[in-house]
């Protein structure tokens, strides 16, 4: 019988080449390694789910990941093209307007197998090729994977639990004191939005388009809540009339989480996951109002005392994973209290990690921003003042994409991400 647990090892590539490939090479395959794992948990008749209505079904992405590096690095390296048929079939993700959701038919998209095939060719001829490709080509391929690793994640969650495999092991959640309601106050300073240009090309610093140029903002002193908005919090809203967020469900009168794997009764002490919409409603109903990009860049990686900014809040310059719930160690939230050596300069838990946080800035280009011509797609069409900037990170965001100048978007009303928020004073 045909076992889809079969996919990875068909598309496992000459191990040989491994230990001379470059290290972004060794990272790239270590990425399809854990993107492969990932599709292993679907079963193959949910392939052809769409478990986002705004999205694509699930084999887009199965052969989107190829396609993209095919189409990126292939091009680079000059290679000719074994099938453009796929290469454009599974070029470009969607990001339709309410209302506008995808139209398309199971009989509209190949079966895995030619998508497995495809997929296997495309990375045994990108292997040969990827030594004479730019480092910032192979790190757009590299990141590109990574940030629909987590992106996939929210599909999977809503794919109903019978279609997914469940894996072994899932960890407990970490038992945690329960939140203060503390203000904190954060003084008014200068913060420094981007990254550099000039350090990026003479290092071989990565980073997307619309993390250049850097700029230093100065910002007045706010007071920002210490914790994320819990469930709990959120549940006196709901209790008040607010309709309840997606990632909540109701059976004989009790609220559940509907978690990865399983539904659980509603954790009270973790991160409430809502849309923009609902941040924003939240923070009105009690006075207060969401960060902007640039109060949570202060809050997050300023100091008190005018030093330099810090690369991550917890101030050493690595992304420990014991700091916080990022770099999928795990798959849904811990309490909001779980990570206090991750707090900021100022005493801020959890900016980084658990969830990435909703602000009121608008997405939009920071001054001298230019798109890549590689790759002019990423950013650009999202700067049309319907994104929303969201910072910090996820249980489901690899620890490469902690880097402070990391921005991240998506629509006001989306209610699949791992995104919640907190409150400052108005
Ligand atoms: C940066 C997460 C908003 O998923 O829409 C993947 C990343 N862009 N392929 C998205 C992306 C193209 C993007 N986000
Ligand atoms: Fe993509």
């Amino acid at each position: 019988m045909y076992r889809v647990n079969h996919l990875s090892e068909s598309m496992q590539v000459n191990l040989g080449s491994a230990t001379t490939a470059t290290p972004l090479a060794q990272k790239v395959a270590q990425a399809r390694a854990g993107t492969d794992v990932l599709f292993d948990l679907v079963r193959p008749e949910a392939f052809y789910q769409r478990p986002v209505p705004e999205r694509h079904r699930i084999i887009f992405y199965f052969g989107h990941l190829e396609a993209f590096d095919w189409n990126l690095i292939g091009q680079a390296a000059g290679v000719p093209s074994f099938h453009p048929g796929f290469d454009r079939l599974f070029a470009f993700g969607i990001d339709p307007k309410s209302g506008q959701s995808p139209q398309d038919e199971r009989a509209d998209w190949p079966e895995i197998a030619e998508v497995q095939q495809y997929n296997a060719r495309v990375r045994q001829i990108l292997e040969a090729v990827s030594g004479r490709i730019p480092e910032q080509i192979l790190s757009v391929a590299l990141e590109h994977r990574l940030l629909h690793a987590e992106t996939f994640a929210y599909l999977l969650h809503q794919l109903p639990i019978t279609e997914k495999h469940c894996p072994l092991v899932v960890s407990p959640s970490p038992p945690s004191p329960p939140p203060l309601h503390s203000m904190i106050e954060v003084p008014a300073g200068t913060v420094t939005l981007g990254q550099s240009r000039e350090q990026a090309d003479s290092h071989d610093l990565f980073g997307w388009d619309n993390e250049f140029d850097s700029h230093a903002v100065s910002v007045e002193a706010f007071a920002m809540r210490k914790y994320k908005v819990t469930n709990g919090e959120y549940l006196k809203f709901v209790q008040a009339g607010a309709k309840p967020p997606h990632f909540w469900t109701r059976h004989g009168g009790q609220w559940y989480w509907r978690g990865m794997w399983e539904e659980i009764p509603l954790p009270l002490d973790w991160p409430v996951y809502v849309t923009h919409e609902e941040a924003r409603a939240f923070a009105g109903w009690r006075g207060k109002r969401l960060p902007t990009e640039t109060e949570f860049h202060r809050a997050a990686y300023g100091t008190l005392h005018g030093e330099e900014e810090r690369t991550y809040p917890w101030g050493d310059d690595q992304p420990d994973r014991r700091r916080g719930n990022f770099d999928s160690q795990r798959w849904d939230p811990v309490s909001v209290t779980a990570t206090p050596l991750g707090d900021s300069a100022f005493g801020i838990s959890q900016l980084v990690g658990n969830g990435w946080e909703w602000t009121s800035t608008v997405f939009q280009p920071f001054p001298g921003f230019r798109p890549y011509p590689f790759y002019p797609g990423y950013s650009a069409p999202f700067f049309d003042g319907e994104h929303y900037v969201l910072k910090g990170a996820s249980p489901r965001t690899d620890a490469r994409l902690l880097r402070r100048s990391f921005r991240n978007w998506f629509r006001p009303s989306f209610p699949y991400v791992y995104a919640g928020f907190r409150c400052v004073e108005v």
